[in-house]
C-alpha cells in the first residue's frame, strides 16, 4: 500500500483502529483532513462549534465505548480551548486521541500565525505528546497514539501533525493494528488477598472507575457478595462502578480526608480496586487512611499503587482479570460454614440500607412541596422518569450528591461524571455517550453555571439528531461557591454580598438559548411536574432542554 499521503495515513489508521467518528472543529492547518472527509472515509464528522465541546464529546464516547475516540483540534488556539477537557479526560482515564494541525514546517522559523509549541502545551495532561517530524511517520505515530491511549491506564494522548505533511506523498506502508492482551494478573498475591478478605471482620471494597473501564462491575458484585463486604465508590467516581440499588452499595467517598478516614475506620481490611487513593479536594491536615485498616490495592498502573498511602498488599494488574482471579480463589477457600455466616452479614447490610433508602424517600416527599423545589427532590423526580434503560451524564455540581443518591442505575456504562472538575463537560459528553449508546436514553443533568461554559454543544445535539434530554438545574448562579463562602464566614457573610456568584442582571433565558441552537425546550416550575416533563422530553425523539428552577437558599455544604 505504498504512495500513501499524510492524510491517507491519518485515515488508514483511524479506520483500522475502529474509529467511527471524528470529533472536530476545523481550521486552515487541518484543511487536508476536512477535504478528505468530502470523500468516502468511513468516518463520520461530529462537528463541535468550540474545541472544548469536541474534546468532551470524544471523552463521553470513549468512556461509553471503553475504546479510543479521535478528536481533531485547530492548532494552538484550538488546543488551548480544548485543554480543560483534555485535563478532565486525564482524570477520567479516558482514551482520547487528540490530533491538531501544526503550521507548515517550511515556515515555522518565521513564527507564523497560530503556531506554538503544541507538545509543551499538552504534555502534562497526556500520556504521550508528540509532533510528527516526517510525513512518512504519520502512520506509525497515529498507530502509537491509539495504542498508548488504550493501554492501561487509559488516558488522553496528543499528536501534532504539520499542515504540509498531510498532503505530502510518501512511499511508506501504514503498519497494521496490533492485538494486545492487557488482562494481566499479579498471580502470587491472589491467595493472600483472598485469605485476608475472608478473615476480615468488616471488609470494605472501594470501587474505582477502573472497575467500570475494565467491564468488571458484575464480577465485583460477585466478589463483594462472596466476602460479605460493603462497597463504596472512589472519591467522586466518574462511572457506574457498582449497581446503585444493590444492598451492599454505600455511596461514594467524600472528597475530604477526614470523611474518607471515618469511612475506612469502620473497616479492618479495605480492598481498593482501580481507584485513585485518595485525592482530596478540601484540605484537611489528617491523612485519609487510619492505622487500623489493611489496604489491598489492585490497579493496572504501578504509579497508583501505594502512591500516597502504604498498602498491606498491592496487586498490579487489570482490574477485571484480577477481580475474577480473586473471586475464584475466594470461592475455593470458602467453607460452607463461613459462606452461611457471610450471607447473614450481607443480609444485615441490606436491611440497614433499606432503612436509609426509606428515610431518603420521606425527605424527598417533604422537599417536593418547596417552591422552587430542592435539588434533592428534583433529582429524585428526574430519576423516577427512567422507565427504560437510561444513561446519565452528571455535571450537576452541588446536586451531584442528590443525583447519586437518587439514581438506581444497574447497567454498566450508565453513569458518567468528570472528577477532573473542569466545568463545560456535561452537555458535550452526553453527545458522545448518545453516539456510543444509540439504543439507550441519555439524560444530562447540568447546573445553570455549567451550561454556560458550553452552550454551543446544544447545536451539536441538534445538528446530529442526538436525542439527549438536557435538564438544567437553575439556582441562578454558582451555588456551590456561595455555600463555600458561607462556610468561610468572612466578608461575604458579614456584608451579605456574593461577588461573582449570581448569574443575574440579566438572568439567562435558557429556553431562548436552546431555541437559538435548534433544541426545543420547556420550563418546569413545580416539583410535582418534573417526572412527567422528563418522560415527555425523553420520548420526544430528539434533543430537548428542560429548565428546572431549584432552591438557591444558601446553606453550608454537607
Ligand atoms: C472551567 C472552570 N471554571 C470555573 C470553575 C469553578 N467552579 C466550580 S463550581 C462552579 C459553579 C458551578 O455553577 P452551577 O453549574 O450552576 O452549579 P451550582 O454551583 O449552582 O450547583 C464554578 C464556577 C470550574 N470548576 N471550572
Ligand atoms: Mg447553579
Amino acid at each position: 500500500m505504498a504512495h500513501r499521503s499524510g492524510r491517507d495515513q491519518f485515515f488508514d489508521v483511524a479506520r483500522s483502529e475502529g474509529a467511527r467518528y471524528l470529533f472536530a472543529n476545523p481550521g486552515t492547518t487541518e484543511l487536508p483532513i476536512f477535504d478528505e472527509l468530502a470523500d468516502e472515509t468511513g468516518i463520520e464528522l461530529i462537528l463541535a462549534l468550540q474545541e472544548a465541546t469536541a474534546v468532551a464529546a470524544a471523552d463521553g464516547y470513549a468512556q461509553a465505548t471503553r475504546r479510543p475516540a479521535l478528536v481533531n483540534l485547530h492548532i494552538a488556539p484550538g488546543v488551548a480551548n480544548g485543554l480543560g477537557n483534555i485535563f478532565n479526560a486525564m482524570w477520567n482515564r479516558s482514551p482520547v486521541v487528540v490530533t491538531a494541525g501544526q503550521q507548515n514546517t517550511n515556515q515555522l522559523i518565521q513564527e507564523p500565525m497560530l503556531a506554538a509549541d503544541l507538545v509543551r502545551m499538552t504534555e502534562q495532561f497526556c500520556k504521550w505528546s508528540y509532533e510528527v517530524e516526517r510525513p512518512e511517520d504519520i502512520g506509525i505515530a497515529m498507530r502509537r497514539a491509539f495504542k498508548v491511549a488504550a493501554s492501561p491506564p487509559h488516558g488522553p494522548v496528543f499528536l501534532s501533525i504539520p499542515w504540509n505533511y498531510l498532503d505530502e506523498q510518501t512511499d511508506t506502508d501504514v503498519p497494521p493494528p496490533s492485538s494486545i492482551d492487557h488482562g494481566t494478573v499479579a498471580v502470587d498475591g491472589i491467595e493472600q488477598a483472598a485469605r485476608r478478605l475472608l478473615d476480615a471482620k468488616q471488609p470494605l471494597i472501594v470501587a474505582g472507575d477502573e472497575v467500570a473501564r475494565a467491564g468488571a462491575v458484575n464480577d465485583l458484585v460477585a466478589l463483594a457478595e462472596a466476602v460479605g463486604a460493603r462497597v463504596v465508590g472512589e472519591v467522586l467516581h466518574s462511572r457506574m462502578v457498582f449497581p446503585m440499588d444493590h444492598p451492599l452499595w454505600s455511596g461514594m467517598l467524600p472528597p475530604v480526608n477526614a470523611g474518607i478516614r471515618s469511612v475506612l475506620e469502620q473497616a479492618d481490611v479495605a480492598l481498593v480496586v482501580g481507584a485513585v487513593m485518595f485525592p482530596p479536594f478540601f484540605y484537611n491536615p489528617v491523612g485519609a487512611v487510619p492505622p487500623n485498616v489493611d489496604i489491598i490495592q489492585i490497579d493496572p498502573d504501578p504509579y497508583q499503587i501505594a502512591k500516597t498511602y502504604p498498602v498491606a498488599l498491592g496487586l498490579r494488574g487489570d482490574a477485571g482479570a484480577t477481580v475474577r482471579a480473586l473471586l475464584a480463589e475466594v470461592r475455593a477457600q470458602l467453607s460452607d460454614d463461613r459462606r452461611a455466616a457471610l450471607a447473614e452479614r450481607v443480609k444485615g447490610y441490606g436491611e440497614a440500607r433499606a432503612g436509609a433508602v426509606a428515610g431518603m424517600k420521606a425527605a424527598v416527599e417533604a422537599q417536593m412541596q418547596m417552591d422552587p423545589v430542592s435539588s434533592f427532590a428534583a433529582c429524585a423526580a428526574i430519576a423516577d422518569a427512567f422507565d427504560t434503560p437510561t444513561s446519565v451524564v452528571d455535571e450537576s455540581v452541588t446536586a451531584t450528591a442528590a443525583v447519586r443518591a437518587a439514581l438506581r442505575q444497574r447497567d454498566p456504562d450508565s453513569y458518567f461524571f468528570f472528577k477532573g472538575g473542569g466545568l463545560g463537560w456535561g452537555i458535550p459528553a452526553s453527545a458522545g455517550v448518545q453516539l456510543a449508546q444509540p439504543d439507550r436514553k441519555v439524560v444530562a443533568i447540568v447546573g445553570d453555571g455549567a451550561t454556560c461554559y458550553v452552550p454551543q454543544s446544544l447545536w451539536t445535539l441538534a445538528h446530529h439528531d442526538l436525542p439527549v434530554t438536557v435538564v438544567v438545574l437553575n439556582n441562578g448562579g454558582y451555588y456551590i461557591l456561595k455555600s463555600q463562602l458561607l462556610g468561610m464566614n468572612q466578608k461575604a457573610v458579614k456584608f451579605d454580598k456574593w461577588p461573582g456568584m449570581d448569574i443575574a442582571d440579566p438572568s439567562v433565558d435558557f429556553m431562548s438559548l436552546a431555541s437559538a441552537f435548534g433544541v426545543p425546550s420547556e420550563r418546569v416550575e413545580k416539583g410535582s411536574e418534573i417526572t412527567s416533563a422528563v418522560r415527555k422530553a425523553m420520548g420526544s425523539g430528539g434533543p430537548f432542554l428542560l429548565e428546572v428552577p431549584i432552591d438557591g437558599t444558601i446553606k453550608p455544604m454537607g
